[in-house]
């Protein structure tokens, strides 16, 4: 057994059930074997036990009263993961289907994407169970009022800096901001993804969606192809997705399908995306109101089908785990191309397989979705230096970032005969800074 392998069965021994951090440490270890060969000294220094094992694990009550009296609590997470490169850094999940696992296989994720970003900034993830869905404006506030009456004491613009994630956007942000604010009597750069009247960074909303096509734009030019004319699939018709469909279209993609958790959409004139944003962004509806909008669009109740339907190129943009085997095999049937994750870990193990073995262009998730938390970084250094910088400039360096990206899991995954294997490429790359950080910093 290797020294990655062991590592790997202690860490499915030590944390019993916790299946997406299993998925996620399997993905990511088993890819750093050639890594470990070329450092042997990193095993004597027990490297990859620390690495697998969070910092810091944070488990706290949310209690909160309803708009009818009645008290419920939830729970609150936040996992600081690794701060060998720079403060903890990620984003708050809000959904019920947030444990444990979801936030630590969210933590290791955003360790490397975060490396990756080329900035300095550490991994972290929190959140809570708390469904967000149909909750009045008032007890959102009190739910993130109450949620940072506890973790207003762990966090801090050089110790850990939360952020947006699934059903945590600009309104979530505001609340648990004037939250930090009231209690530490700090107007600091402590959460990112503010609003631009109170220290938020212009193109942070945008970015990762942006950055997600900028990244895929590039693995396209270097092949001599663009979005120009391609069908695009995106799932989700969040904030990733919104963005992501937006940069697609303007750089002429038809972009044909988005789903929320109850259905797809499907809409062989390209979607129209004002409508798309007017139903999720003001009204917080569901994405089945676009199809009794918009003439000759179907809805499609259920997720799976938007996988069957063919496509160029496609960007899993809402979930864990969204595209399995069968999803898989039916977008390599019907001849896609490209796969760019916006979402973390939309593919499962046997679905980014399926996606190599067929030679499509895959661009993980840890680098292609890493242009939110780079303009995050982005937002950071803005609060510190007291500057407000304007959307041109934010863009172009988040594009620049991008493409830096592109290049250096390239560089890393030919460098070690894994040409055009860019989960390799991306996981290496990210491992190989975290790990010299750590070795420099002794046993700790
Ligand atoms: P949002 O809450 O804005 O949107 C999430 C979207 O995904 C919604 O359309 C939602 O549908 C759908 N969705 C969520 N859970 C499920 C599910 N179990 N099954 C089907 N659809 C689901 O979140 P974001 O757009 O911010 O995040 C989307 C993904 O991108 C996540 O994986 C997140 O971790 C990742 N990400 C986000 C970044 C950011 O900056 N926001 C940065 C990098 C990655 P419904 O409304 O019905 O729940
Ligand atoms: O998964 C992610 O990278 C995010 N949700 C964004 C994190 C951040 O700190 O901006």
């Amino acid at each position: 057994m290797t020294y990655v392998e062991k590592v790997l069965k202690q860490l499915k021994e030590r944390n019993p059930g916790e299946k997406e951090f299993h998925q996620a440490a399997t993905e990511i270890l088993l890819t750093l074997e050639p890594v470990f060969d070329k450092h042997p000294e990193y095993e004597k220094a027990a490297l990859l036990e620390r690495f697998v094992e969070p910092e810091r694990v944070i488990l706290f009550r949310v209690p909160w009263i309803d708009d009818n009296g009645n008290v419920h609590v939830n729970k609150g997470y936040r996992v600081q993961f690794n701060s060998a490169i720079g403060p903890y850094k990620g984003g708050l999940r809000f959904h019920p289907s947030v444990n444990l696992s979801v936030i630590k296989f969210l933590g290791l994720e955003q360790i490397l994407k975060n490396s990756l970003t080329g900035q300095p900034i550490g991994g972290g993830k929190g959140g809570s169970d708390f469904d967000p869905k149909g909750k009045s404006d008032r007890e959102i506030m009190a739910f993130c009022q109450s949620f940072m009456t506890e973790l207003y004491r762990h966090i801090g613009p050089d110790t850990d800096v939360p952020a947006g994630d699934i059903g945590v956007g600009g309104r979530e942000i505001g609340y648990l901001f004037g939250q930090y604010k009231r209690i530490h009597d700090e107007h600091t750069g402590v959460l990112t993804g503010r609003g631009l009247s109170y220290g938020g960074s212009l193109i942070r909303k945008e970015a990762t969606g942006y950055g997600l096509v900028y990244i895929t734009e590039e693995a396209m030019r270097l092949r001599g192809d663009s979005f120009e004319g391609k069908t695009v699939i995106i799932s989700g018709s969040g904030n990733v997705a919104i963005y992501a469909c937006e940069k697609a279209q303007s750089l002429g993609a038809k972009v044909v399908a988005m789903y929320d958790s109850d259905g797809y959409i499907y809409d062989k004139n390209g979607i129209q995306l004002e409508v798309v944003r007017k139903i999720k962004e003001e009204e917080r509806g569901r994405i089945k109101e676009y199809a009794a909008r918009v003439p000759g669009s179907v809805y499609t109740p259920g997720c799976k089908g938007i996988w069957t339907i063919p496509c160029d190129v496609a960007l899993p943009c809402a979930t864990q785990n969204e595209i399995d085997a069968k999803d898989a095999e039916s977008l390599v049937k019907n001849g896609v191309k490209y796969v760019a994750e916006g979402a973390n870990m939309p593919s499962t193990l046997e679905a980014i397989d399926t996606f190599k073995r067929a030679g499509i262009i895959f661009l993980p998730a840890k680098a292609a979705n890493a242009g939110g938390v780079a303009t995050s970084a982005l937002e950071m250094a803005q609060s510190s230096g007291r500057l407000f910088w304007s959307s041109a400039e934010v863009d172009q360096k988040l594009k620049d970032i991008m493409i830096g990206i592109y290049h250096n899991i390239d560089a890393a995954a030919k460098k070690y005969g894994f040409d055009g294997d860019y989960v390799m490429g991306a996981n290496i790359a990210g491992f190989e800074k975290v790990a010299d950080a750590m070795m420099a910093q002794g046993i700790v």
